[in-house]
């Protein structure tokens, strides 16, 4: 899954024709370069990040999916939590509903039942804003598992089938480095749910910080590595920035899981 974010502070350069370009182009080489999925976000989340109106919110994500699935053989998929982006992103094409929220804002649950899209459920605790502030876990995985067990059970009874569902432990959503770590390290308990798993590590502040405080620009290496780790203990879609460099380290994923099959 090719990150694809249209926010302002992404193509600051003004006009929404050129931000429409970028993004199309930014589109075409991660596509060119293996990605399945490209993932539209107009809502930025990072830690600290102030919410986005609706009317926003559309202007910025509506044209991009619509000209994406006019141009190119792909499934995109909706990063938002707002049941009208939903909505609106669905009816032009988008085939996948990624919400860091899991259904919960208002309306976007019965949005989602209405649709046939995949959906995927990410772990969050707090709200962007203040979720850094100060993360405390009895037990992260225990917890970051049961919250999605429920999510699913909720999906369920509002009539989403379990075959429509992926889910994500939110890395970076409420989490210091050690809940992070273990999360990753944990990771196949949560594959014990039962239903596949999406991972964004990409880029993340916690790649910096086992880098020694790295600034975004020079976490690609460390990016590719967690992706493989995030492979090895069961992740089936990885959302990331770096799309080349993602797929040929996951050949080598690959080649491995081949010889693994035919072994007894
Ligand atoms: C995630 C996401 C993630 C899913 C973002 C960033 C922050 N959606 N949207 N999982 N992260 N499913 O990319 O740094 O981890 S936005």
């Amino acid at each position: 899954m090719g990150i694809l974010n249209v926010t302002p502070d992404s193509f600051s350069d003004g006009g929404r024709f050129h931000a429409l370009d970028a993004a199309l182009a930014q589109a075409e080489r991660m596509l060119e370069a293996g990605a399945a999925i490209i993932d539209v976000g107009g809502e930025s989340t990072r830690p600290g990040a102030a919410e986005v109106p609706l009317e926003e919110e559309l202007q910025r994500v509506i044209p991009v999916i619509e000209a994406i699935r006019s141009r190119f053989d792909t499934i995109v998929s909706i990063d938002t939590s707002k049941a009208e982006v939903m909505r609106q992103a669905v009816a032009v094409g988008a085939g996948l509903i990624n919400d860091v929220r899991a259904l919960r804002e208002p309306g976007a649950m019965q949005v989602a039942a209405e649709s046939s899209a995949a959906l995927c459920l990410m772990h969050m605790q707090g709200a962007p804003r203040t979720m850094q502030e100060r993360p405390r876990y009895r037990d992260v995985v225990a917890e970051v598992c049961e919250f999605l067990e429920d999510r699913v059970a909720q999906c369920e009874a509002a009539g989403i089938e379990r075959r429509r569902l992926m889910l994500d432990p939110g890395f970076g959503f409420g989490k210091t480095l050690e809940h992070n770590l273990t999360l990753l390290d944990q990771l196949p308990r949560l594959s014990g749910i039962g239903l596949p798993l999406l991972v964004g590590l990409s880029r993340k502040r916690m790649i910096g910080s086992l880098l020694g405080d790295r600034p975004v620009e020079g976490r690609v290496h460390g990016s590719v590595g967690a992706a493989v780790i995030a492979a090895l203990h069961g992740a089936r879609v990885l959302r990331v920035h770096d799309v080349a460099e993602t797929v040929d380290a996951l050949a080598i994923v690959a080649g491995l899981a081949a010889v693994q099959l035919e072994l007894p």
